[in-house]
């Protein structure tokens, strides 16, 4: 019997042999390979994780005391272990698994996260409120990797948590070195000071003997190793950053010596007050096609054969390929032009325009915050920046973008890939915010290419924009097919004029082929209606007005929330000019929407052509009943026949 199939909470852990823990460890990561190249989803953060979540799992009692991941990425082998080992096949399916920790899921999952570097506020906060209740039994662990280290929120909590002496809390550092790519910055430098020096592969092995003979209980043995640990650190890094800060530190551990690591969590766990536990793991552990991946593609992958490493799926174009490709035309073109990334190159598309003009491009690790105002200084120097982002993960630049961006109307274009509705990745990962949160801020410009002519075209006329911020947001996937315009009209695309100017539907970017299929079933029940793309959706564009007022129905079909969306604006718009056309903002409902697939989402939101032509034909027919006279004869019973 496999030494997984025996276990079905933490509880059980405990009681496995060192030999049994080691095959476990084992089948873990097989089980892992099967699943993912199935499923997809993040494989190589949690290849390496195995030792240090079966570690944890032996010395903390979870769920009483919490463990927390950041970002949550790397949770499945704690899912394993938690008793969901046999919901794997489910993995961000619609109804099965989540891929990031879900308190439906699991009393063991404290929080429900997937944006970076919140951990050690949770921890900061848990702990305190533990201690003011007076439940001193619990401790409160932080798993943190590098990459999410380097995100200023992390930076935060350390500080308060430096100045909390007496709080229990551990936090295990789990360093592989790298974000996606390597991480970067002073913080990466400074853990690979300790991870790559000679030294400290020579005194970790005396180390682990001195380890495994100590004693672990309670403070003195926290001394005891400590002092151990200290001996060695002192050697490789004299300037002691997190001692500086007043944190005791234990480390580096070999994150994959289960046994090393365990000894540590055992004494930290006794300290009272907080303690750093630095353990260094590789990412993509026990998987030859992970461990040689420096693209880093097996960090989240789609399904893929295990045997090659590669996708199942046929390559497709991609909307990030096509702004990969333009934008490094535009770097050509223009010198000015430099990007950003918060630690993510290859998956936003900067890598090409890296490779090509590496001194023009930054990355600045989890760090969205301080992406944005630095473009901002970069712009008051003279440079366009373009900030390369997923969408959802500019909501944590808000304010940078609004005071320290657009305030100073400096130029930084805004590039937001995954826009809407992204689906497989949960409530967290879609980027349904971006056009409300956006549109709020004066001054700004946002574009929603509806395909990938569009996305050239945008970008051009986004970086000539040399007042203000601009924004360029499109949607996760394959680029889909252009769709011609049949006129242009102010900045706006008409897309279809088919009969009398009954409905006017105003499809925002990716939702453009929804929109089509609107016309298509309007113009077979016989209504007149017109279709335009508005290209740039903030400031509305005078025509859109124009056109509304001449229309009986407006429809707006947006890839985004419909609280304050683009359809709100349109209509606030319309009502300032005095236009009375009744419209219908169809947009993501303001909801947190479980995993599943894209169009499965969008169909069971309403975001389909058949579900959104019924509304039109039915608003039609309405309108014909209060006002028959207005309306021909023919539109005022609303067909059915398609639902
Ligand atoms: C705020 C935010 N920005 C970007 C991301 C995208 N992202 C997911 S995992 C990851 C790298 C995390 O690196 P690390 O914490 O070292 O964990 P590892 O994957 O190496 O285990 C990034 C940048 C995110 N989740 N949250």
């Amino acid at each position: 019997m496999a030494v997984l199939d025996r276990v079905s909470s933490p509880r059980d852990l405990r009681r496995l042999s060192d030999d049994d823990l080691e095959q476990l460890a084992a089948e873990i990561r097989t089980a892992l390979v099967a699943a993912v190249s199935r499923t997809g989803g993040h494989l190589g953060p949690n290849l390496g994780v195995v030792e240090v979540t079966l570690a944890l799992h032996r010395v903390f009692d979870s769920p009483h005391d919490p463990i927390v991941f950041d970002t949550g990425h790397q949770s499945y082998v704690h899912k394993m272990v938690t008793g969901r080992r046999n919901a794997f096949s489910t993995l961000r399916q619609e109804g099965g698994l989540s891929g990031y920790p879900s308190r439906t899921e699991s009393e063991h999952d404290w929080v429900e996260n997937s944006h970076a570097s919140t951990s050690l506020s949770y921890a900061e906060g848990l702990a305190k409120g533990y201690q003011l209740k007076g439940d001193a039994d619990r401790r409160v662990v932080a798993v943190i990797g590098d990459g999410a280290l380097t995100g200023g929120m992390a930076w935060e909590a350390l500080n308060n948590i430096a100045g909390q002496p007496d709080l229990p809390l551990v936090i295990v550092v789990n360093d592989n070195g790298r974000s996606y790519s390597p991480t970067v910055g002073g913080l990466a430098q400074y853990l690979d000071s300790l991870r790559t020096s000679p030294l400290y592969e020579r005194a970790l092995g005396a180390a682990k003997v001195v380890l495994k003979r100590t004693p672990v209980v309670g403070p003195p043995a926290f001394t005891a190793l400590h002092g151990v640990k200290q001996g060695i650190k002192d050697v490789l890094a004299p300037q002691g950053m997190f001692e500086d800060l007043g944190l005791k530190y234990v480390g580096p551990i070999d994150g994959h010596d289960r046994e090393a690591v365990e000894h540590a969590l055992r004494a930290a766990r006794g300290f009272p007050g907080p303690v750093i536990v630095h353990c260094l793991t590789e990412k993509g552990r026990g998987y030859d096609r992970a461990e040689q991946d420096e693209a880093d593609l097996m960090h989240g992958p789609g399904p893929f054969d295990p045997a090659t490493g590669k996708p199942t799926a046929a390559a497709a174009t991609t909307w990030t390929s096509v702004f990969s490709d333009e934008i490094v035309a535009i770097g050509t073109r223009r010198s000015d032009v430099v990007a950003i990334t918060a630690a993510m190159l290859q998956p936003t598309g900067l890598k090409g325009f890296a490779d090509r003009y590496p001194d023009r491009c930054y990355d600045v690790g989890i760090a969205e915050q301080h992406a944005m105002t630095s473009a901002a200084g970069l712009a008051m120097a003279g440079l366009h920046p373009v900030v390369a982002l997923y969408a959802t993960f500019v909501n944590r630049a808000f304010d940078q973008v609004l005071m320290d961006v657009a305030l100073h109307r400096l130029p930084v274009t805004i590039v937001l890939d995954r826009a809407g509705v992204t689906g497989d990745d949960g409530a967290s990962h879609n980027g349904m915010w971006d056009l409300s949160l956006l549109q709020l801020v004066p001054g700004i410009a946002l574009a929603a290419p509806r395909d990938g002519s569009r996305l050239r075209e945008l970008l051009v006329e986004a970086v000539d924009v040399s007042d203000g911020p601009t924004v360029v947001r499109f949607p996760k996937g394959a680029v889909t097919n252009d769709v011609p315009a049949v006129q242009r009209v102010g900045t706006t695309d008409v897309l279809v004029r088919d009969g009398d100017e009954e409905v006017l539907v105003v499809a925002v970017g990716s939702m453009a082929p929804v929109g089509l299929e609107v016309a298509q079933r309007l113009a077979d029940h016989g209504i007149g209606v017109t279709v335009v793309d508005p290209r740039w959706v903030v400031p509305v564009d005078a025509s859109i007005v124009d056109l509304a007022r001449r229309h009986r129905f407006v429809l707006t079909i947006e890839d985004n929330g419909r609280v304050g969306g683009v359809g709100t604006r349109i209509a606030q718009a319309m009502r300032d000019a005095g236009v009375r056309t009744p419209l219908h903002d169809a947009g993501i409902p303001q909801e947190f929407l479980d995993h599943a697939k894209r169009s499965a989402i969008l169909t069971q939101i309403g975001l389909t052509g058949q579900n959104l032509a019924r509304l039109a034909v039915e608003e039609i027919a309405r309108l014909a009943a209060d006002s028959p006279s207005n309306v021909p004869a023919s539109h005022a019973e609303p067909s059915r026949s398609d639902d």
